[in-house]
């Protein structure tokens, strides 16, 4: 079964719910609400990571995302925090992250890979080029995004990570053209031994926005992202980072009964 992570963005800034969530209580009460209604789990961050954002303070973004993480454990809501620095992975993992997700992979901070190989924590490994200035050239994006990630997995293990421990994630939208996007998201069964699992997180990007017209708001976008939802599960995907759960939830449903209806007694 595929795992839904639903986010909380506790920032000013994202590109489509920057500013929701800002104070604790409205984000530990949209996590909550998320889980309600079938994410398994709830990506919290404090650092908007949209093209153009500024760095955030890693002093700053731990007060941001401290109290939510700490308030939904404390609802028995697992929690992945979506962080490149390792302060703030080990205060969120001592506060009662189940994983960490860092959209760098272990580039941005390199004293990460030894935190969460210390804590034994899940931990997603994204494809990544560096900040909005990174090249989206590629010669075979498939190839290059697997090899990048083969290396940082390598690099990983010998920090002491298991590989079972690692979700790899292509990073959609990250240094890609939304060509280089639908490439990766029809190859996913190239990265599903890298690691423990695949992340797909398409949800409201830009690639998926073409989709429609011009001047669709970015809730339209819940529709395609709940459809790729569907595809990644058929791919195998160990879970999909999503912003609107019940459209997740729903296309899930119909992958398990479609699953279900395939099989003989
Ligand atoms: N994208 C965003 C934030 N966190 N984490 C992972 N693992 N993969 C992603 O592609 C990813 C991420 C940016 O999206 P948002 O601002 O809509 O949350």
């Amino acid at each position: 079964m595929t795992v839904i992570m639903g986010v909380v963005n506790v920032t000013p800034d994202s590109f489509s719910d920057g500013g929701r969530w800002f104070e604790p209580d409205a984000a530990i009460a949209r996590g909550a609400l998320l889980h309600e209604q079938g994410a398994e789990l709830i990506d919290v961050g404090g650092e908007s990571t949209r093209p153009g954002a500024q760095r955030v303070d890693p002093a700053e973004e731990l007060r941001r995302v401290l109290p939510v993480v700490e308030g939904l454990a404390d609802l028995g809501v697992p929690v992945s925090i979506d962080t490149m620095n390792a302060s703030t992975a080990r205060a969120a993992l001592r506060a009662g992250a189940a994983i960490v997700n860092d959209v760098s992979g272990g580039l941005a901070d390199p004293g990460m890979a030894d935190v969460v190989a210390h804590s034994g924590a899940g931990y997603i490994v994204m494809h990544w080029r560096g900040g909005a200035d990174a090249s989206t050239a590629y010669m075979d994006v498939v190839t290059e995004v697997r090899d990048a990630l083969k290396a940082r997995i390598a690099e990983l293990i010998v920090h002491g990570l298991r590989p079972e421990q690692i979700i790899v994630d292509p990073g959609l939208g990250f240094a890609k053209l939304p060509e280089h996007n639908w490439r990766l998201l029809g190859h996913l069964d190239q990265f599903a031994t890298l690691g423990g699992g695949v992340l797909v997180a398409a949800s409201r990007k830009r690639f998926v926005g073409r989709l429609l017209p011009d001047d669709a708001p970015a809730e339209a976008r819940d529709e395609p992202t709940a459809v790729i939802s569907a595809l990644a599960a058929r791919s195998g995907a160990w879970g999909v980072r999503v912003h609107d759960v019940p459209s997740t939830r729903r296309a899930l449903d119909v992958v398990e009964h479609w699953a279900a209806g395939a099989r003989d007694e």
